[in-house]
């Protein structure tokens, strides 16, 4: 098999990266290791920045986006008993979010690359990338119980944290920035309706609990039904819990208390419950693979770098990267000059490291970790009340959190 770019994983990156270089002609093959089902049913982000949004819009892949998400001009920060709204288009000139999971990301990108990309091969597992650092890169993998070699011109490594094409660069060359968090992420999805109609992110002395939501799936009722509801809502809740916690652990009811607790007011706010359909948990790591290019090769979304989620950045940065090696081929292809590829690493670990900034500046804002101290309780108090009495610093947060606009180089 030959092609211009060999993309492997069909995660958000390198199923966005097809259709990018699909729209501008140039032809790729995206090799996935497991099958669609996994793909389009893998709970993970659910808030896309603007520019993921107008990526998604500028790409052919927003009209399911836009009909069905939800766009969130907020989120509620809650501490000591107390609400604080951040009103995003008020201090960044009329940027919000948008709520729409990363699985319905996926099965759009997956329909119109089958409809009308190029090879989507699922189960095909990549083995390794060799000769990165030709003019001739391969990828070989194993298809249909097959080995086979994938020939390219370039191959962009979108497999994530545990993928191969990290590996193909050499260790001599490389740095690697991280961090691990003492605590993860219990995430649950209920068929509850949201407790509150944006975003919550709240402190609290026994952790952390986050309020999320997707939007609501339209029931199509037979004529006899006419009476039942016609949507049916889906909360997405996380609690902070100790690393390595069994989400066995953890019955439906301990849930809800836990969630009732961390999320107390002083007004008559109050959870909304239902049953829970999904139980798992998520470790917490900062991590950085510097550079993102070695060669013809190049990683991008968590192939490179990984964010703990409590600032919504991991996919918006995987979207990034993959819109900044699209334009910088196109730009090669269409004017011979190599110079945005020759930025790409750089361009792209600019906005990566804000993204590493803001998600631990927010995770070490609003998590507990065990054996914290008092002066570090205190400390996180007076960051929250330095965010919710300074415009300047709720500006700050406002700004990274519905992302910073897709830099180009140099920018
Ligand atoms: P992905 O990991 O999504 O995709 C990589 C793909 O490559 C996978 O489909 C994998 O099967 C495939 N692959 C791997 N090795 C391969 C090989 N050898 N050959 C072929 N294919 C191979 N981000 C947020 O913003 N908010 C969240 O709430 C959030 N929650 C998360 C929860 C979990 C459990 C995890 C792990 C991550 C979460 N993230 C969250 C981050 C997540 O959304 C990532 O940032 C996003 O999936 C990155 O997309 P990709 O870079 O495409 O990598
Ligand atoms: C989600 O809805 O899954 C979500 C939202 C915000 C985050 C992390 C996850 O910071």
């Amino acid at each position: 098999m030959r092609t211009t770019v060999g993309i492997i994983g069909a995660g958000p990156a390198g199923l966005l990266l097809a259709r990018l270089l699909h729209n501008a002609g140039i032809d790729s093959v995206v090799l996935e290791s497991r099958d669609r089902a996994y793909v389009e049913r893998r709970q993970r982000a659910g808030i896309l920045e603007q520019g993921t949004a107008d990526v998604l819009r500028a790409a052919g892949a927003g009209e399911r986006m836009d009909r069905e998400g939800l766009r969130h001009d907020g989120i509620e920060l809650r501490f000591d008993r107390r609400r604080h709204r951040v009103d995003f288009p008020a201090l960044t000139g009329g940027r919000s979010v948008m709520v729409y999971a990363q699985t319905e990301v996926c099965k759009d990108l997956i329909a119109l690359q089958l409809r009308e990309g190029g090879p989507l091969l699922f189960e095909a597992e990549a083995l390794a990338v060799e000769g990165a650092d030709t003019d001739a890169p391969r990828i070989r993998f194993r298809h249909e119980g097959r080995e086979d070699v994938l020939e390219c011109s370039y191959v962009v490594g979108c497999d994530g944290f545990w993928g191969v094409a990290r590996k193909a660069i050499p260790a001599r060359l490389t740095q690697v920035f991280e961090r691990t968090y003492p605590f993860g992420w219990l995430g649950i999805l209920a068929d509850a309706p949201p407790s509150h109609e944006e975003l919550v992110y709240a402190r609290h002395d026994r952790g952390f609990a986050l309020l999320s939501m997707r939007p609501p799936v339209t029931l199509h009722p037979s004529k006899e039904a006419a009476s039942l509801p016609t949507e049916a809502f889906v909360s997405r809740l996380y609690l902070q819990v100790p690393d390595g916690t069994d989400p066995e652990a953890w019955d439906d009811e301990r849930i809800w208390d836990e969630l009732e607790r961390r999320c107390e007011t002083d007004d008559d706010w109050h959870l909304q419950r239902g049953p829970i359909t999904q139980k798992t948990v998520t470790p917490m790591r900062s991590y950085v693979h510097e550079p993102m290019r070695h060669g013809r090769l190049f990683l991008a979304g968590d192939a490179a770098h990984i964010v703990p989620p409590t600032g919504a950045k991991g996919l918006n940065l995987a979207a990034g990267d993959v819109a900044t090696f699209a334009r910088a081929l196109i730009h090669q292809q269409r004017t011979g000059s190599p110079e945005l590829l020759d930025a790409y690493s750089q361009t792209c670990l600019r906005r990566v490291w804000q993204a590493e900034r803001f998600s631990y500046d927010m995770t070490t804002l609003l998590h507990r970790a065990p054996g914290a101290t008092t002066f570090e309780d205190r400390l996180q108090i007076a960051r929250l009340e330095r965010i919710v009495s300074s415009r300047a610093a709720e500006t700050d947060l406002a700004e990274a959190y519905t992302g910073f606009p897709f830099g180009r180089a140099g920018e």
